[in-house]
């Protein structure tokens, strides 16, 4: 059964050209790009989407840096999808990445790492929502 994930490809690698590249690491892993957008969002919208980090040390400096330039924030969809990404995207901290995932190619530091996967089905399907009207994926 097709699973749907999100993703978003961070402000770093918009900045620095990635865009393109990224989509089509993505789409030759086989996922099928469901809706996509490119758009900026407010401090607070980072805030929102990130609540979970509320707690941590790096929330500020984490939707600072979320909300400081274009992003694109997309649904995949794909068998396995939302571990099959995370596998894709690579470890968090880049320098602990595996050769060939996302991260190990354009990620620059832990905080400025590319790309954001989701993590589970349940939070996946928060921040689906959070960027994406039901009729966007109709
Ligand atoms: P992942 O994105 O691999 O699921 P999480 O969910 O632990 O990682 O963290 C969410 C985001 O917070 C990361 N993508 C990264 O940008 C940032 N982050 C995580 N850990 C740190 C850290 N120790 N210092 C700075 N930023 C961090």
């Amino acid at each position: 059964m097709p699973q749907r994930t999100f993703s978003i490809i961070k402000p770093d690698a918009v900045r620095n050209g990635n865009t393109a590249a990224i989509l089509a690491a993505i789409e030759k892993a086989g996922f099928r790009l469901l809706a996509i957008k490119k758009l900026s969002i407010s401090k607070e919208q980072a805030e929102g989407f990130y609540y979970v980090h509320a707690e941590r040390p790096f929330f500020g400096s984490l939707t600072t840096f979320m909300s400081s330039g274009p992003i694109v924030p997309m649904v995949l969809e794909k068998d396995n999808a939302i571990a099959d990404f995370r596998k894709l995207m690579g470890a968090t901290n880049p320098a602990n990445a595996e050769e060939g995932t996302i991260r190990k190619q354009f990620a620059a530091s832990i905080e400025e790492n590319a790309i954001h996967g989701s993590d589970a089905e349940d939070t996946a399907n928060f921040e689906i929502g959070y960027f994406f009207a039901g009729y966007e994926l109709a």
